[in-house]
C-alpha cells in the first residue's frame, strides 16, 4: 500500500516517519520545488509511506500546499495517515475534515501524548472517533508510545471502504451531492467547483452558478466564506465535545501569551518595542557609530594622502584612493555597527518567542495585502535604510 504522512508543520510528521521507517528511507526533491520528499517503508508492514510537506490546508496558495493537494489528488494514496498536534486540535482538524473528503481512508494520528497531561487536556478518542467518522489513535512519536497500535489500525483499515461524513448544512449538501454525481468526482472537488476554485473552471455550468448564487443569497455570504464557517462551526462543535480541559497552573509562556496577544497590548506593545530597536540600532548605536567610524576613516584618510604625497603621487591617483576608495568603504562601514546591534535586537526577539507570537498577531493584518506574518523580519529591516 501506498500511504501518505500529511499534517500541519511541527505536529511530528518527520520524527514518526523516522520511528515508522528506521533507516529505510529514500531522501529527493519533489519535482520542480525544492521541498524534501522522503519515502520510506514501514518496517514490519512494508507498506510505503511519504511524507508530504507541512500544511494546514488543502488550498493551492502555498508551494507546499500544491504540492501535497497534487499528490493527495492525482497519485492518490491508498491511506492518509494524518498526524496532528493533540495540544492544539482544533488548529489541525480544519485539513482534516478536507483531508476525509477524498475518498481515500483516513487514520488520524494524535502525537504529542506525553503533553498533554502537563497541559491538563483529556481527549476522548473513541468519542472523536465516533464523532468524526474514522479511526484515531493516540501516540508521542518522540517517546515511541501508541505505534503498535497505530500499526494495527493500519492493518486494519487495509482496503477498506471510505464512508463520507456530510458535515455541512442540508441546503449545502444537496448542493454537494448533486456536482459530486453530475461529474462523477469526489466530495473535495465537488466542494472545490461549487467553491469556484481556479483549478476547476471548465466545471462553470450554469447550474453549478445558480447553485452558488442561491447559497450565498441564503447565507449572505460569500461561498468561500460559506464553507469555511461550515468547517470551523463543525470543528467547534466535534471538540467541545470530545476535550475537556482541566485547569492547571498557567505556565510562563501562556502568561505571556495572554499579555502579547491582548487585544488592545498587543500593538502599542508591538510598536514600543519596534521603537526601542530602532532606537537603539539606528539612534544611540547609530548616529554615534556613523561620527566614529568617519572620524576614523578621516583620520585613515589623511595619513594615507600625506604618505602617497610625501611620495611624490600625482593628483588624481591620491583622490581616487582617498575620497574613491577609503571613503566609499567607510560610508559603508559606518553602517555596520548598526546593523549588528539590529540583527542582535531581532535575534533576541526571535529566540524568547515574542516573534513567533506577533507573526502570529500580524497575519490576519498582513493577509490582507496578501503576505504572511512572517514578512515582518524584513518589513523592519527595510525600515531602518
Ligand atoms: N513532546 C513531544 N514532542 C514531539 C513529539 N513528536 C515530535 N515532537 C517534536 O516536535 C518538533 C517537530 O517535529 P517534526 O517531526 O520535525 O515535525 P514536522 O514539521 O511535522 O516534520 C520536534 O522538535 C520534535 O522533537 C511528541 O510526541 N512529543
Ligand atoms: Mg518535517
Amino acid at each position: 500500500m501506498k500511504i501518505a504522512l500529511v499534517g500541519n508543520q511541527n505536529s511530528g510528521k518527520t520524527t514518526l516517519f523516522n520511528l515508522l521507517t528506521g533507516t529505510n528511507q529514500k531522501i529527493g526533491n519533489w519535482p520542480g520545488v525544492t521541498i524534501e520528499r522522503k519515502i520510506g517503508k514501514i518496517k514490519d508492514l512494508g507498506d510505503d509511506l511519504v511524507d508530504l510537506p507541512g500544511i494546514y490546508s488543502l488550498s493551492p496558495y502555498t508551494i507546499e500546499e500544491e504540492v501535497s493537494r497534487k499528490f493527495v489528488l492525482e497519485e492518490k494514496p491508498d491511506m492518509i495517515i494524518n498526524i496532528v498536534d493533540s495540544t492544539s486540535i482544533e488548529r489541525s482538524l480544519y485539513l482534516t475534515t478536507q483531508l476525509m473528503e477524498l475518498n481515500t481512508k483516513v487514520i488520524i494520528v494524535l502525537n504529542m501524548a506525553d503533553r498533554l497531561e502537563a497541559k491538563g487536556i483529556h481527549i476522548d478518542k473513541k468519542k472523536l472517533a465516533r464523532e468524526i467518522g474514522t479511526d484515531v489513535v493516540i501516540i508521542s512519536a518522540l517517546k515511541g508510545t501508541g505505534i503498535n497500535e497505530l500499526k494495527d489500525l493500519i492493518n486494519k483499515n487495509r482496503g477498506k471502504k471510505v464512508i463520507n461524513q456530510e458535515i455541512f448544512q442540508s441546503d449545502i449538501e444537496n448542493q454537494i451531492l448533486q456536482i459530486e454525481s453530475l461529474y462523477g468526482v469526489n466530495r473535495f472537488v465537488a466542494v472545490k467547483i461549487l467553491e469556484n476554485d481556479k483549478m476547476y473552471q471548465n466545471y462553470q455550468t450554469g447550474q453549478v452558478k445558480n447553485s452558488r448564487q442561491r447559497l450565498e443569497e441564503i447565507y449572505k455570504m460569500d461561498i468561500e466564506e460559506i464553507i469555511a464557517n461550515a468547517r470551523y462551526d463543525y470543528i467547534v462543535n466535534i471538540k467541545n465535545r470530545v476535550i475537556t480541559i482541566k485547569v492547571v497552573k498557567e505556565s510562563t509562556s501562556d502568561k505571556l501569551d495572554k499579555i502579547f496577544l491582548n487585544k488592545f497590548v498587543a500593538f502599542p506593545m508591538f510598536i514600543a518595542i519596534m521603537f526601542l530597536v530602532y532606537y537603539l540600532s539606528v539612534g544611540v548605536v547609530g548616529s554615534n557609530a556613523v561620527d566614529w567610524i568617519s572620524d576614523i576613516i578621516d583620520n585613515f584618510g589623511q595619513m594615507v594622502e600625506n604618505i602617497l604625497v610625501s611620495m611624490g603621487a600625482s593628483d588624481w591617483s591620491v583622490s581616487l584612493v582617498v575620497d574613491g576608495i577609503i571613503a566609499g568603504c567607510g560610508a559603508v562601514l559606518g553602517f555596520v555597527p548598526q546593523l549588528i546591534i539590529l540583527f542582535l535586537c531581532i535575534s533576541i526577539l526571535e529566540t524568547t518567542g515574542y516573534m513567533s507570537r506577533v507573526t502570529f498577531l500580524l497575519d490576519k493584518l498582513f493577509k490582507k495585502f496578501g503576505l504572511s506574518g512572517e514578512t515582518l523580519v524584513p518589513f523592519i529591516v527595510g525600515l531602518r535604510m
